[in-house]
């Protein structure tokens, strides 16, 4: 008798597909593609390695006779927000399938190639107070098309609710490097082999849990929060052993990082609105939206506090709103207490 493990089979598994066969392979699910959608993934891809390889290297910019602000031949030191914002400005405006540009780093939209049929939205480097401690960081981004018929330089093609993303992502520059993507069609997340600058699928088809036991809010804020979210607060750290509660509280300070330890383990991330940051502090376009979507398509949740993020109109592109997002179950909890039927 054989008693030799069984193994799956290379081809009963996708894991270790890499990040460029999965978009080809969903270019040729797509009949009619004209591949500039699949162009546009591989963009990314593209801008998120070279922002990885600088992210390494971040912890040598004190060293090896760099000042902070010139290095050795005197040449300016970008800040590593500012690289990324331009890293991925390029790759958007080489790739000619992009026809407006925003991003948490620029002042306005920036128009690019009038032909384009993309809208293209990112935060280049979120978390980036946690720089310099040596902390995970990431890239968060929503690829949106421009609605037919109507003319890219109007506002308006880059203000349409997050329900209408085509592709969103973000990438954790973390104890690995991992890049997590949706097309509509579920979440997979790919973690970066260094050595050879490639993309292998790890965790396809993620799931957030319905219900988790990890709580994240950055609590120094509790002063200035309404009596909603105080009740809440004290709910979830209260011992009821029927609910698994008290829930353990992480906070990681990086919406990249918080977020991607909720899709994977489940529980809540909160940035409820506060007397400090009214409206919240997270930015719906760039931060809020492109996360609410892959939440949805984790089967976890993404609400203001009461309304889903992505029913919500945009009316400037730097827009500001409360989020709260993971587990539905324990979303809706925090809905519950905000209407005051806890
Ligand atoms: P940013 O670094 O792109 O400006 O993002 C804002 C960050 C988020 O990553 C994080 O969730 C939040 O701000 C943390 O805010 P706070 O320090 O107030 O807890
Ligand atoms: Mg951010």
């Amino acid at each position: 008798m054989n008693t030799s493990p069984q193994f799956p089979s290379a081809a009963s598994t996708t894991v270790g597909t890499t990040l460029e066969e999965h978009i080809m392979a969903g270019q040729r699910g797509s009949p009619g593609a004209t591949g500039d959608f699949t162009s546009l993934l591989s963009s990314v891809s593209l801008a998120v390695r070279i922002i990885h390889s600088r992210v390494r290297a971040a912890g040598l910019a004190g060293m090896l006779g760099y000042t902070g602000h010139t290095n050795v031949q005197g040449e300016a030191v970008q800040k590593l927000d500012m690289f990324a914002n331009e890293v991925l400005c390029t790759v958007f405006e080489r790739s000619s399938h992009c026809a407006v540009i925003g991003s948490e780093e620029l002042d306005e939209l920036k128009l690019s190639d009038p032909m384009g049929r993309y809208v293209v939205l990112f935060d280049p480097l979120d978390g980036s107070s946690n720089i310099d401690v040596n902390i995970s960081i990431g890239t968060i981004f929503a690829m949106l098309r421009v609605p037919q018929g109507s003319d890219p330089a109007d506002i308006a093609a880059s203000l349409q609710p997050g329900r209408l993303i085509a592709a969103a992502g973000y990438a954790v520059y973390g104890s690995a490097t991992t890049f997590v993507l949706t097309t509509g069609h579920g979440v997979h997340c790919f973690t970066l082999d260094p050595n050879i600058g490639e993309f292998f699928l790890s965790h396809p088809n993620m799931r957030c849990p319905d219900t988790g036991s990890i709580y994240s809010i950055n609590e120094g804020n509790s002063c200035r929060w309404a009596p909603p979210v105080k009740r809440w607060n004290e709910w979830i750290k209260t011992e009821d052993k029927a609910t698994g509660r008290p829930y353990d509280h992480r906070y990681v300070g990086s919406l990249v990082g918080d977020a991607h330890r909720t899709m994977m383990k489940g529980g809540i991330f909160a940035y409820p609105p506060d007397s400090k940051n009214p409206k919240g502090k997270l930015r719906l376009l760039y931060e809020a939206n492109p996360m609410a979507f892959l939440f949805e398509q984790a089967s976890g949740a993404a609400t203001n506090g009461i309304d889903r993020i992505l029913d919500i109109q945009p009316t400037d592109v730097h827009q500001r709103t409360p989020l709260v997002l993971g587990s539905r179950n324990d979303v809706a909890t925090f809905r519950q207490f905000m209407l005051g039927e806890r």
